[in-house]
């Protein structure tokens, strides 16, 4: 309900002022992406015929989770707002999260067919989504294909399994020569390079260009790493704790510190990963309440700097202190309010520049309570995120976004407009969050007036034409009898 009124107001509000051409061209950059990261296995058991493997009531074993089930299942994702879509690995291996690599020439047989991997692909592109795919050269299957003929290549770990020495110009010839072929054949849109920060930079930047020859596409780490030659983004290191520990509970002792607000431009930002912890498990830890916590959270990650990345079922709050816990299979339909929390804040971001790539500006920054602006040439939002455990005021003088303005919040459907003093004087209630747009005051008005004296006219005119009809009515029906 909720969700299909803020659309209304949303679209109505962008077709009066803001919508201009460039914001409806083409995507093109990484930082306008909102990335969904999944694992095949625990995202929709669609075909049984695949499941020989499989183990449902075994969290370590695979789950039944398929290529199919995501083909079916994706508008889900379309709908919430996701734009990009990372699937994990989805090479032959020994465990369910793809991370044990058997062999990169076959896809994962529980998964299923290249035909019906390719229909992923299809499917993801047709809905004008990214498909962003997983490869793990590390802590990979000891029975890895490669291994007999080629033991040098490898390293042993101490939990059994082995990795690729990236260093060694026949690895990286061999994995190039190798993934040339599968990105020629699938027309993925993305690479994610596992334990990225393990691998020999000049193995990175040799594989990103040779990838980036046959096809323009995304080359990401899986990680928090400083960046090197070769990547299009690394996780922000530190930002899953300052988002953490800001959300985690109301009156964090802490807030995201400033600096991360400005380096969160091109890289990644994310709460938790398929590597860690939930959030959740923190939320439930400090004894709050999980959708109230992501409700706020998802506030500033899909308003802030940088390329957002949910991991799956944090729509529905999934909870776990670390794999395989954390990987339990998707639940959907469960937990709709989040779900319309997100798809609300999604569109707000898909829909504009300013919030993707704008300038940021702190406007307010105490005890959880949050205020900042986020504009380009075109867009000016102001931001407020109370997580604090009273009321919390705010005067923005005019001169942050200008006099005789409207601030319309989109999520309370509160409007705020300039006082005596030449403020605009924000009160929100706790642990709620509340995006406003601006708008001209007076350009409104007209606009307003006009479309009243159009709908008054329209009305006389109307009751004219009754008035005439029911004048001749009398004499027409008199003839018949
Ligand atoms: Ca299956």
């Amino acid at each position: 309900m909720k969700r299909k009124l803020i659309s209304a107001v949303l679209t109505g509000l962008l077709s009066i002022s803001l919508i201009t051409p460039s914001m409806a061209a083409e995507k093109q950059s990484l930082q306008d992406e909102i990335i969904y990261d999944l694992l095949v296995d625990r995202y929709f058991n669609k075909v049984i015929q695949n499941d020989s493997k499989v183990n449902s009531v075994d969290s370590t074993a695979f789950n039944g989770g398929d290529f199919a089930g995501l083909s079916s299942e994706m508008q889900y994702l379309k709908d919430m707002g996701f734009t990009a879509l990372s699937v994990g690995p989805i090479f032959s291996s020994a465990t369910y999260d793809g991370k044990e690599v058997l062999d990169y020439e076959e896809l994962e047989p529980s998964f299923g067919t290249e035909e019906e991997w390719q229909e992923v692909i299809a499917k993801a592109h047709e809905l004008e989504m990214k498909i962003i795919v997983d490869i793990p050269t590390q802590r990979i299957s000891n029975n890895h294909v490669w291994r007999a003929s080629n033991p040098g290549w490898f390293t042993e770990n101490e939990d059994g399994t082995v990795s690729l020495d990236t260093s060694i110009p026949e690895v990286q010839n061999k994995l190039i020569e190798r993934f040339s072929s599968f990105v020629t054949e699938f027309e993925v849109d993305g690479i994610r390079l596992q334990t990225t920060d393990e691998l020999d930079p000049s193995f990175i930047d040799r594989f990103s260009k040779s990838m980036k020859d046959i096809r323009s596409m995304y080359i990401l780490s899986d990680g928090a790493m400083d960046s090197v030659s070769g990547l299009d983004a690394v996780v922000l290191p530190g930002i899953e704790e300052a988002l953490r520990n800001s959300y985690k509970n109301f009156d964090p002792d802490s807030s995201v510190p400033s600096d991360y607000w400005a380096e969160a431009k091109g890289n990644l930002t994310q709460v938790d990963s398929l590597l860690s912890s939930r959030f959740t498990s923190d939320v439930i830890e400090e004894r709050g309440f999980p959708p109230t916590r992501w409700n706020l959270l998802m506030f500033q990650l899909l308003t802030m700097p940088g390329t957002p990345v949910i991991q799956y079922g944090s729509e529905i709050a999934v909870n776990g202190a670390a794999a395989p816990d954390s990987h339990p299979i998707l639940d959907m339909g469960v937990g709709e309010e989040l779900i319309d929390h997100i798809t609300n804040l999604t569109s707000l971001r898909n829909e504009s520049e300013a919030l993707r790539t704008g300038e940021m500006e702190i406007l307010h920054d105490e005890e959880g309570w949050l205020v900042y602006k986020r504009s380009d040439e075109k867009d000016t939002w102001i931001i407020a995120i109370n997580n604090s455990s009273s009321t919390k005021n705010f005067a923005i003088p005019a001169d942050v976004i200008g006099s005789g303005k409207e601030m319309r919040g989109l999520f309370e459907n509160d409007i705020i407009r300039e006082n005596d003093e030449g403020k605009y004087q924000l009160t929100l209630d706790r642990e709620v969050g509340e995006a406003f747009t601006i708008i001209e005051q007076r350009g409104l008005n007209k606009g307003y007036i006009a479309a009243l004296v159009v709908l008054y006219v329209t009305f006389m005119i109307f009751l004219w034409f009754a008035w005439r009809k029911g004048k001749k009515r009398p004499m027409t029906e008199k003839k018949k009898l």
